[in-house]
């Protein structure tokens, strides 16, 4: 009888007393799950669940499987799911600062990039915090470089080429090439390819990978013209529901996916260079003439960005090109 009762007790203990602490969180993510961020944030989950003793047990749900690229943020600030991840840039009509990482040539290698975010990190946190929201951590993609049909030296040759854009910048940037924009999200590419919607587009290594563009493209110009960030961040008034400990574990936690992010991210980039040509794919440098046009481009941006941005897109350049 003892025998009985006190496993009974043992049982009834270990069966309720985890179930009470225990936070399941989904986390809606836009990138599928071969890309290194996604692998990053599994990562990042597991260490949460480590550090936590498994309190909080964030359950992630990859490309755009549980909420739309676009629904992501508006998903997490109203409470639906209480953490996520989407492109920074994306909210680049609700403030300027979210687009700082998205302008050809003011920050094009990793270790300007990371100058870059530390001028401009104290903005996207309060810009989140404004609306609910905490800023955990942001990687950068690898850089920006164009997927085309022809070996394109002449910056005359992009004239009326449908051009994927995946915010305002990259739209903006086709204009400035004389190209034709139009937006499609990561998942989307092989088919817009095929349908015709496009015939060529800007974006890293890793996305080139993960899309296969050597099925619709044939040359990769190395621009590497800028490293936009992915950003992770979680509704506050869920944060603020953890105890202590559970918050310091996440935050510990998001510290270390943000370094492990960013070397990925370096790791990658020739890695991924390479697998694009062992599909098929002819790797070249930018043509000098390319290169110049692409630099003006840049530069017509740069002081875009600064007459929508105002003081506070002043203030982060002068940090930026202060460090
Ligand atoms: N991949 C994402 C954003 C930038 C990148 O390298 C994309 O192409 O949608």
């Amino acid at each position: 009888m003892t025998i009985r009762f006190t496993t009974a007790a043992a049982f009834f203990a270990l069966a309720t007393a985890p179930a009470l602490a225990q936070s399941a969180w989904d986390m809606p993510t836009p990138y599928g799950d071969s890309v290194f961020h996604t692998q990053n944030i599994m990562t990042f989950a597991d260490d949460v669940r480590e550090g936590t003793g498994g309190s909080v047990d964030i359950t992630v749900h990859s490309a755009g499987s549980l909420f739309a690229h676009g629904q992501i943020k508006d998903s997490v600030r109203r409470g639906l799911a209480p953490i996520g991840e989407i492109l920074m840039s994306q909210l680049v009509n609700e403030n300027p600062v979210f687009g700082a990482d998205s302008i050809p040539f003011l920050a094009a290698s990793y270790d300007d990039a990371s100058a870059l975010w530390d001028a401009s990190r104290e903005d996207v946190a309060e810009a989140l915090a404004d609306q609910g929201l905490t800023l955990l951590f942001a990687v950068p993609w690898p850089g920006q470089s164009l997927y085309l049909r022809e070996a394109v030296t002449d910056p005359a040759q992009l004239q009326g080429v449908s051009f994927r854009a995946y915010n305002n910048a990259t739209e903006r940037m086709a204009q400035l090439l004389d190209m034709v924009p139009t937006q499609v999200e990561a998942g989307d590419i092989p088919t817009a390819f095929s349908t015709g919607r496009i015939a060529g587009m800007i974006t890293s290594p890793s996305t080139g990978v993960s899309s296969q563009a050597w099925d619709y493209t044939t040359h990769y110009i190395d621009t590497q013209a800028w490293l936009p960030k992915n950003m992770v961040f979680v509704n506050s008034s869920a944060l603020e529901a953890l105890s202590d400990e559970e918050q310091a574990a996440i935050l510990a936690a998001a510290e270390a996916a943000e370094a492990r992010g960013w070397d990925m991210s370096a790791a990658e980039t020739a890695d991924k260079i390479a697998a694009l040509e062992a599909g098929g794919m002819t790797v070249m440098q930018p043509s000098d003439a390319l290169s110049e046009k692409l630099a003006e481009v840049g530069e017509v941006m740069v002081s875009e960005w600064l007459e929508t941005a105002g003081d506070a897109g002043a203030a982060i350049l002068t940090r930026y090109q202060g460090e």
